[in-house]
């Protein structure tokens, strides 16, 4: 694409495309299933928008190209790069440090090193394509030093960022070797957004603490007369696409299948993650192991499909996590089990949107037990498909659905026998009582779908600012 011509840039580490290899050995792109490029497409297409990003294949230089009307601006990554920018800094050191250290994070300077680079390359080009005055969209944790890298090269742009994942407690953020570093990149912004409120305060106390900043609630004084402001948008779903989806005759038709082939029993429990260790899938299991066991839920009278799609396979603690989970579905499914029978229906696999919607219509209790969780989709995708009103969710009370979400059955998920009792309430609910949660649920998400989100995150960022007269405070040691 031309340099200089998009009015709307979006950068994101994914181009929201995949790559397919048709049978006779071409290959052509396919847009990936999003809530986020759905929502942003319309604006795109507005405004002849980009969207940067990796197209996902290491070692390879790709020309910008059109695909479905998006221009797409691929980004190129060696495999060293992938290795230590994506599998380390970004998913060894951060998604750890940000997930309240459920997984211990790993801090190495050349993996810095090499986000720095990135970040940067995703800089330059986002300088190169954007419009004068243009608005540039950058998207999550893997790249927190673009907006200040763009701002320096590009005085002229409205720069949004949003964090899809927690910001974690100060006490925990102070860990980190670069905090300062990455504190600054995101004050590149104008508008830095966050999926709670909490984690746009932590921010503001920490830019507050540890840069010396002024502020003041949700505004954050920069010496160059910039405010910075940082607030949340919580995060949301095509809830019409998905229902119109789970209300297709090949939806329920393949719902009903499902529900035969796992033996027609009372009630069916379902779980679908990526298989990450913030999603809690030991806790879960564990427990429902336990109901069985000790019979308080016989296998006539539920089973639990657990959909686990794979993830970072060549990070370590998620090939380890994959060992975990095979052993402790297999010994409880052994121990418990029956011939033709088994209570754990256990799936490493990743399915198309229509099996989702399909597993989504065939459950009867969704178990959404993150240990820490920016949002979780998942839970307001089951919901878009449940609309007869019927169903019901039990939810972690650590991710971030569980701030709008007030009807859910919540749960602390390292308690176990308070899991335990959830799922029993949830399973053993009056119809009425599940039917009066759910409708309350469904109405909220249909009014607060993605559309929603995309449109006041926008809106916020391109309203009119004046530059401040705040004093300046000198920056404090950190
Ligand atoms: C991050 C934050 C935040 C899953 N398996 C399949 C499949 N999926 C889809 C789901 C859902 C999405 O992936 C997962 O979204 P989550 O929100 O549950 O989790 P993360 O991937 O961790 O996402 C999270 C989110 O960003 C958005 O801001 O909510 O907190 O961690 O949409 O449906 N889709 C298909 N096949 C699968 O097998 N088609």
């Amino acid at each position: 694409m031309a340099a200089g011509t998009a009015e709307f840039v979006v950068i994101a580490n994914r181009l929201p495309v995949d790559r397919v290899v048709d049978p006779d050995g071409t290959t052509s792109w396919r847009t990936s299933p999003g809530g986020l490029v759905t929502a942003l497409e319309p604006v795109m297409r507005r405004k002849g928008g980009a969207w940067i990003g990796w197209h996902g294949a290491a070692d390879e230089k790709l020309r910008p190209f059109t695909h479905d009307g998006l221009q797409l601006v691929p980004v190129p990554l060696s495999s060293q790069e992938v290795e230590e920018y994506y599998e380390g800094f970004s998913n060894a050191t951060l998604w750890p440090l940000y997930h309240d250290v459920v997984a211990h994070p790993e801090f190495h300077r050349e993996w810095y090193d090499s986000y720095v680079a990135v970040n940067e390359r995703f800089a330059k080009r986002a300088a190169r394509i954007a419009r004068k005055g243009a608005v540039v969209w950058v998207q999550d944790y893997q790249l927190q030093l673009v907006p200040q890298m763009l701002r320096k090269l590009r005085p002229d742009l409205r720069i949004g960022f949003f964090l899809h994942i927690p910001f974690p407690p100060t006490e925990l953020f102070q860990q980190l070797p670069w905090r300062r570093e990455i504190l600054e990149g995101l004050l590149g912004a104008d508008l830095v957004g966050f999926q709670l409120p909490g984690a746009a305060q932590n921010f503001v106390r920490l830019v507050r603490q540890r840069v010396g900043h002024k502020t003041h609630r949700d505004a954050v004084y920069l010496p160059d007369g910039r405010t910075v402001i940082a607030k949340a948008y919580p995060i949301s779903i095509d809830a019409s696409g998905f229902e119109e989806l789970a209300r297709s005759e090949a939806v329920n038709a393949r719902a009903a299948e499902i529900r035969e082939s796992l033996g027609n029993p009372r009630k069916v429990l379902l779980g679908i993650d990526r298989l990450d260790y913030t999603k809690g899938l030991r806790q879960r299991l564990r427990a429902f192991g336990e109901l069985v066991a000790e019979g308080s839920v016989t296998v006539d009278d539920a089973v639990f499909v657990q959909v686990a799609t794979p993830s970072r396979e060549r990070v370590d603690q998620y090939r380890i996590l994959r060992d975990d989970i095979d052993r402790l579905v297999g010994r409880i499914n052994g121990d418990v089990g029956r011939i033709g029978q088994q209570p754990i229906t256990y799936l490493h696999t990743s399915y198309p949107r229509e099996e989702m919607a399909a597993l989504y219509r065939a459950a009867d209790v969704m178990v959404v037990t993150p240990l820490r969780d920016g949002m979780n989709l998942v839970a307001k995708e089951y919901i878009a498909c449940r609309y007869e009103g019927d169903g019901a969710l039990v939810l972690s009370e650590f991710a971030g659905a569980a701030a709008e979400l007030k009807q859910s059955y919540r749960v602390n998920p390292y308690d176990i026998n308070g899991l335990k009792q959830a799922l029993l309430d949830a399973m053993n609910a009056p119809r009425r009582e599940n039917g009066r949660r759910m409708k309350a649920m469904r109405k909220y998400v249909v009014e607060h779908d993605i559309d929603r989100w995309a449109g006041r995150f926008l809106e916020d960022l391109t309203a009119p600012r004046e530059p401040h007269d705040k004093v300046f405070r000198p920056p404090q040691e950190t």
